[in-house]
């Protein structure tokens, strides 16, 4: 494509990736702008050409591209983004990748069944309280072994076990924690971090906070039970909110009663670990309503209602990354990449896990950042394309306000924005993204014609 007016966000947020060869640096920053254009889309369809898409493969094998040298120029700018932030919560969480229809790739293992094949990834997404995501940090990736698939495990040294992704994301986001020092991190997971090797660990880290929620009901110092003393502990008072709607639950208000308690976790042979632990439950949920009962457990105090309530609103929170992964899956269809083996998959998924980074930030900064004008956040041909196509009129020199910009992208998408619709999701701002960037093309193509029959 030729160029534009302003630098693309690809370059700006894979401008300084090192991969030891500026014409590879290059095309990275060219690979992210075509399938970041057109994220649902197949490689060779995103890329527009047999000569782009076989620059994309080149890219994809070469033996210096990986998926941690894709995301390092990422981790650098969303290293900034979170400089300026009070509090960043580092949301972790597994997602398998199912490539059972794509029998072909080599390097892949089991899932939860033998006959099924792909590999697990475990990104730590930064996310402001507010749930605007910041970058993804981290993203270990596993393949399980088919020779010890349906091994009882539990007598393994944690090294070795798939429950290692949990401690080593969190010793990635301490090293993070030390060089952000106006800037407090809070590891957020969910029951399958309740690990006690992953909490001997965290206690001897005083530079990150960390916030899960408990699975277990543990042993503790005087003899007695995790949940016993829970049921105890004193009442700080009641939280009440909107429960946001997810897929199988309309959203309802709640009261929550919160009890908070500092405990000793101390398992047979095991190191004791001091946390607080805190009970938020619904005590009269609608009739046939499951109430919502939170057990977490933090390295933090909870002695006041405010500081419960704060985590209760952290914990809803770390839905962020569940959002996340259904961009990834849903809006990108990693799992439909045709790939020949492992090690061209992993930095085409790190690839896509920027590009649904992206998605999600713009949704978000919509809600969030009225006064931002939209260039902050898009390509100068694809507002002024879009502004073009909503309007009818050139663009202004003065780009809109980022809320107003995305609002008529997702109109592109197919969000009516009739009273009560609601704030445009993922889906519509995903294909709108996609028709802004072959909208951008088309205007740039027209352009470049005038340009040679009339010059
Ligand atoms: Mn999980």
């Amino acid at each position: 494509m030729t160029e534009t007016a302003g630098v693309s966000w690809a370059a700006v947020e894979l401008g300084g990736a090192n991969l030891g060869d500026a014409r590879l640096n290059r095309r990275l920053v060219r690979v992210a702008e075509h399938l970041g254009g057109q994220p649902g889309a197949s490689i060779p369809v995103a890329c527009g050409g047999w000569a782009e898409t076989q620059a994309a493969y080149r890219l994809l094998a070469h033996e210096d591209v990986d998926w941690e040298a894709v995301l390092t120029p990422h981790w650098e700018c969303s290293v900034e983004r979170m400089r300026g932030q009070p509090v960043v919560l580092c949301v972790q969480d597994s997602t398998e990748l199912d490539y059972t229809a794509q029998p072909g790739i080599a390097g892949l293992g089991p899932l939860s069944y033998l006959r099924q094949h792909g590999l697990y990834v475990h990104p730590t997404l930064a996310v402001t309280p507010e749930g605007v995501p910041l970058g993804v940090l981290d993203a270990w990736m596993w393949t399980r072994d088919r020779d010890t698939f349906g091994e009882d495990k539990r007598h393994w040294p944690i090294e070795a076990k798939e429950s290692m992704r949990w401690l080593e994301g969190f010793e990635r986001c301490a090293e993070l924690a030390a060089t952000l020092p106006d800037t407090r991190l809070v590891y957020v997971a969910d029951r399958e971090c309740d690990i006690h090797e992953f909490m001997v660990r965290a206690q001897r880290e005083a530079g990150l906070d960390w916030l899960i929620r408990a699975t277990h009901n543990r042993c503790l110092a005087e003899g007695d039970k995790l949940w016993d003393r829970l049921a105890q502990a004193p009442v700080l008072g009641e939280v009440s909110f909107i429960l946001p709607a997810r897929p199988n639950r309309p959203s309802r208000p709640v009261v929550l009663t919160v009890r908070a308690e500092r405990v000793t976790l101390h398992p047979k042979g095991g190191e004791p670990v001091t946390v607080t632990a805190l009970r938020a439950r619904e005590e009269s949920p609608p009739v046939g309503v499951e109430p919502l009962d939170w057990r977490l457990l933090s390295n933090r105090p909870a002695d006041t209602l405010t500081q419960a309530a704060e985590w209760i609103q952290w914990y809803g929170t770390r839905w962020s990354i569940e959002v996340f992964f259904r961009i990834l899956k849903t809006g990108c269809r990693v799992e439909a990449l045709q790939l020949s083996t492992l090690d061209r998959l992993e930095p085409a998924l790190a690839l896509y896990l920027i590009i649904a980074w992206r998605i999600q930030y713009l949704t978000l900064l919509r809600r969030t950042t009225p006064e931002l004008p939209c260039d902050a956040v898009l390509d100068p041909a694809e507002w002024q394309a879009v502004y073009v196509a909503i309007h009818h009129q050139p663009p202004p020199v003065i780009p809109p306000p980022l809320p107003a910009m995305l609002g008529w992208i997702a109109r592109l998408g197919g969000h009516l924005g009739r009273k009560g619709d609601g704030p445009p999701g993922p889906q519509a701002l995903w294909i709108g993204l996609q028709r802004a960037r072959d909208l951008a093309w088309g205007m740039q193509l027209a352009s470049d014609l005038h340009t040679q029959s009339t010059g």
